[in-house]
């Protein structure tokens, strides 16, 4: 009885008879750690394999299977697919607004040749694929407050460009050859996993600095306001999002957030717990970037098709962060 229910549950959720086999590439980026303990805990340890180039600590080698995998490498990516029996591909591999600016030409490899690879890979084994987008992929000619799912994109960053070739890339496959293609767009996504050359991650290394030293120098100004959600929340839209039925999805890429606040907003809302640490501003060229973002994400479209629904908001953000960063650098 109880092994005949929870087939019947993963079919009704994957279209499979048994839990997926998931491969996560960039594993050891912002997303990739607590994504796999996530969907592990769903799945079972052994059906989820983290895998990036680097090589991880004994911690994360330890918790569960962990592979080699270079996304510029077609052949080493059939052989793991045709090896592990691989269902689910969660491409996370890119390289981050701030840090694409700096290496030009290796974003280009790895956000947009990889991308080619890991969306043929997909086509050839019948993947279901997920590639995340972000709020990079709009530019100063989007409407920014709200930035509706649909509309003007145009970013200025290699990174933006690369993410909306990946949104129409895998549109087009979707159309073309019935490719299960999803991609969300997310905006900020706050852990305690430390930043890795984002624009959005000065609300990620206040909690770092503060905590530690006691100042953070802000490299935006305090009134910009950008869309953020916590990883919790942004591994749930991407769990709940990937189990959706096909025929609940009425577009492939949707936008998705939980709100949006300013730095001098997080700072006085962070005061409240901890009212001794201090705040400089020194803007750089990460606020031309800030500049040409959306300020208010609109997510009605995963609401209505999805249910999306964001749980944690930003008093339970702050708490959440002080609480896992302390616990971090202690
Ligand atoms: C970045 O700031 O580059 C990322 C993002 C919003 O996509 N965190």
């Amino acid at each position: 009885g109880a092994i005949k229910i929870s087939i019947r549950s993963y079919s009704a959720n994957t279209g499979l008879n048994k839990p997926p086999k998931i491969l996560i590439t960039g594993g050891l980026g912002q997303l990739g750690v607590e994504c796999a303990k996530h969907l592990r805990g769903k799945y079972g340890k052994d059906n989820v394999i983290l895998s990036d180039i680097i090589k991880p600590s004994t911690e994360i080698f330890n918790d569960g299977p962990y592979i080699f995998a270079d996304i510029l490498d077609f052949k080493g990516l059939q052989k793991i697919v045709v090896d592990h029996r691989v269902d689910w591909l969660i491409h996370f591999s890119a390289l981050l607004s701030a840090i694409g600016e700096q290496n030009v030409p290796l974003a280009v490899r790895v956000n947009i040749e990889g991308m080619h690879n890991v969306i043929e890979l997909a086509k050839q084994y019948n993947l279901r694929i997920f590639v995340p987008s972000t709020i990079g992929a709009f530019g100063p000619d989007s409407p920014r407050n709200p930035t509706p799912n649909i509309t003007v994109q145009r970013p200025r960053t290699i990174y933006g460009v690369s993410k909306v070739h990946a949104e129409l890339l895998g549109e087009y496959y979707h159309y073309k050859f019935g490719l299960d293609f999803r991609c969300l767009r997310f905006p900020g996504v706050i852990s305690s996993d430390p930043p890795g050359g984002g624009t959005t991650d000065y609300a990620i290394a206040i909690f770092h600095d503060v905590l530690r030293k006691g100042h953070y120098e802000c490299y935006l100004k305090p009134d910009t306001r950008l869309p953020m959600m916590h990883v919790r929340d942004a591994l749930r839209a991407l769990s709940e999002y990937l189990e959706a039925p096909n025929e609940m999805l009425q577009r492939r890429v949707y936008n998705v957030t939980s709100m949006s606040f300013t730095p001098e907003e997080l700072a006085d809302e962070m005061f409240k717990y901890l009212p001794d640490f201090t705040l400089s501003y020194k803007p750089d060229s990460r606020q031309d970037i800030a500049d040409s973002w959306p300020q208010v994400f609109d997510d009605s479209e995963a609401r209505r098709d999805w249910n999306w629904k964001p749980e944690i908001d930003m008093d339970n953000l702050v708490k959440l962060m002080l609480k896992e960063v302390k616990e971090k650098i202690i």
